[in-house]
């Protein structure tokens, strides 16, 4: 018997793992045990670099003391406070914080718990928004095909993966789907792609068939991380917002990825230059120590719900842990740590460097694309005839045994290391994979 499964709990049943092949990981689980830095710990006391940040979450390290030290003394000051009708100052105060990094006229922050309950609040805010402005025809929803937007019922019905979708049910109604961006002329791009930004237009018929006057939102991943690293085209982003505006209809970017310095800049949106109407964020807000989202609007949509009795609930919605004290706490840290490290700046600095390491992979056995933007990359990997996702997860596995560790989707190898990566961390994690690739049926 390994050590992997001595060190492993002796019951691994109870646990329905998310997102997971729960068989073929319970009969070799995968297990970590501690985290410093850049690197995790194993239960058989390998280290193995985080190629991925966690799940695209952790920006700013592992065990980062300032974190670790805010979320043990706020545990032990204020543990909870009610989120409804009561208020604790840390939630305003990184409220502030956020709106400080946020594009101009970006104003108000509505707190969730995760990038899922970041999209339902969002969609649910720009529907209702309307309805203040007395526009309450304004109901329909338009995302894009590979889009992802969580896994709650708005989330998988604006998002456009069709295995999140298919076993669901009717999902919401009243939605429909731009074109992804992710066109083969522009493969092995480095950076932002040429080709594509016409794809925007698209919206344009969506509006003539379904009407302005019918249309909430648009919501978008200003980069699509999770359906394997999707850029913008050129001008693409530009256009949404120019026909968006030019229709009355809000404009959502998701950037639960792409929020706090993974593009090199604090936002998707600082990063394009375009701002939406309305962001939603989680994971590298609070380092993903702490579950945390939140809703980032501008003074118009927040201001149009604040009219009425001043005694009236303006919005009917909230979370109990909207806000919550620790959380709060953990974010403060968070977003000190990524100004008082330099950490966006890193990211920029280093996304030169990194950009030729993964590049140089080009011509590695299966490889048919590469891409890459600030510190994420992708690798698409040629699928096994009849075996889709098979080949990637297999470069996963060995990958980990390689003591790395990066993400797949579909056939695409995904990395999004901390922010807090050096050039002899890059060389590692590349150094590694370029093995793994070498050796990959
Ligand atoms: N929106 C976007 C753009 C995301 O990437 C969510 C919403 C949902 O967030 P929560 O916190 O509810 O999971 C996400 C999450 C991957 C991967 O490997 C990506 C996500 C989550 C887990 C894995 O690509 N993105």
């Amino acid at each position: 018997m390994s050590d992997r499964t001595q060190t492993a709990p002796n019951d691994l049943s109870a646990f329905w793992m998310p997102f997971t092949a729960n068989r073929q990981f319970k009969k070799n689980p995968r297990m970590f045990v501690a985290a410093d830095g850049m690197y995790y710990t194993t239960a058989d006391g390998r280290k193995v670099l985080d190629g991925t940040a966690g799940l695209w979450c952790v920006n700013a390290g592992h065990n980062q003391p300032r974190i670790v030290e805010a979320i043990a003394r706020q545990a032990a000051e204020l543990d909870y406070a009610p989120a409804f009708q009561m208020g604790h100052p840390k939630a305003f105060e990184l409220a502030n914080r956020i709106v400080d990094m946020a594009p101009d006229g970006i104003n108000h922050v509505f707190y969730t718990n995760s990038g899922s309950e970041s999209v339902e609040t969002a969609l649910k805010i720009a529907i209702a928004y309307h309805r203040a402005r007395g526009e309450g025809t304004r109901t329909r929803l338009i995302g894009r095909e590979r889009g992802y937007h969580g896994v709650n019922f708005g989330g998988i019905s604006v998002g456009g993966i069709g295995p999140n979708r298919k076993t669901f049910g009717n999902l919401l109604t009243g939605v429909d789907h731009l074109p992804h961006t992710h066109i083969p002329e522009n493969a092995f791009t480095r950076g932002q792609p040429e080709h594509g930004a016409y794809l925007a237009d698209e919206l344009e018929r969506i509006v003539a068939l379904g009407d302005a006057s019918n249309i909430a939102a648009v919501i978008v991943e200003p980069m699509a991380g999770s359906t394997g690293v999707l850029l913008p085209p050129k001008g693409y982003l530009d256009r949404l917002r120019a026909i968006t505006k030019k229709h009355g209809i809000l404009l959502i970017f998701d950037e639960v990825i792409t929020g706090f310095g993974r593009l090199g800049s604090a936002f998707g949106a600082t990063h394009y230059g375009v701002t939406p109407d309305i962001m939603t964020t989680a994971k590298g807000l609070t380092n993903g120590v702490i579950p945390m989202g939140a809703v980032l609007t501008t003074s118009e949509i927040h201001d149009a719900f604040m009219t009425g009795p001043e005694n009236m609930i303006e919005l009917f919605h909230g979370y109990t842990y909207s806000g919550n004290p620790i959380a709060s706490a953990a974010g403060l840290a968070t977003l000190e740590t990524y100004k008082q490290d330099g950490l966006f700046e890193n990211a920029r600095d280093l996304a030169g460097y990194w950009e030729d390491a993964l590049h140089a992979l080009k011509g590695l056995p299966h490889v048919i694309d590469i891409r890459n933007e600030g510190l994420i990359g992708a690798i698409e990997l040629q699928p096994i005839e009849g075996a889709p996702t098979k080949r990637a997860f297999q470069a996963f596995l060995d990958a980990y045994e390689a003591g790395i560790l990066i993400r797949t989707t579909g056939d695409i190898i995904a990395l999004s290391p901390p922010l807090i990566m050096n050039k002899g961390h890059i060389d590692e994690l590349i150094g590694k994979l370029a093995d793994v690739l070498k050796n990959l049926d």
